[in-house]
């Protein structure tokens, strides 16, 4: 009962906004055809692009959550090198200031491999920046870290105990690790 008020209740709401386009905007009927025609059209072709964008990026290994994509590298690499994979596919490491979407994408992924993110304190010991040169302002450090381990120099960061949400280690920037690349996409 409660879904048929809705109902009529949308229909009384079209049947106005109709009237509104037909009186007192004085649009003929068929010009009211043509403008319907021309929004289905233009919905249909949005949501053709959006697709595309998306399988695009699927097959390319990039798997998207809002509002980024994200890519997960299948080799180990450097910090360095890891990096310069993300930059030539016009991406970077991943930046994570909402650990909310990288976990989810971790869950989802089900991927429990230790990985790079685009953190480091490479240019000053203990100041922490991204990648995209902006200061760290929230943090993650898993218990005990960074703690330069046995006064190794460890400038970058890994993501070390996937499903805990304190989970970064610094560690030296020349291991091997997984990656994640990130790329924001404005749509
Ligand atoms: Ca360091
Ligand atoms: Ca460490």
């Amino acid at each position: 009962m409660h879904g048929q008020n809705i109902m009529s209740k949308g229909a009384k709401m079209i049947d106005y906004k109709l009237d509104i386009l037909l009186n007192i905007y004085n649009y003929s009927l068929e010009k009211l055809k043509i403008i319907i025609i021309i929004s289905l059209l233009m919905s249909e072709i949005l949501k053709v692009f959006l697709s595309n964008i998306t399988d695009h990026n699927f097959q390319q290994g990039w798997v998207y959550f809002y509002p980024s994509f994200y890519y997960i590298s299948s080799t180990k690499k450097s910090w360095h090198d890891s990096r310069d994979d993300c930059l030539q596919r016009g991406a970077d490491l991943v930046i994570i200031n909402k650990i909310g979407l990288i976990s989810v994408a971790y869950r989802l992924l089900k991927f429990h491999k230790t990985t790079w993110i685009g953190l480091s304190d490479r240019e000053t010991e203990g100041i922490w920046k991204w990648v995209d040169g902006t200061p760290m302002t929230k943090s993650y450090w898993a218990r005990g870290e960074p703690n330069s381990y046995e006064g190794k120099n460890e400038d970058c960061v890994e993501i070390r105990y996937p499903d805990e949400e304190k989970n970064w280690n610094d560690i030296p920037c020349e291991d091997q690790r997984f990656w994640i690349c990130e790329k924001t996409t404005a749509l």
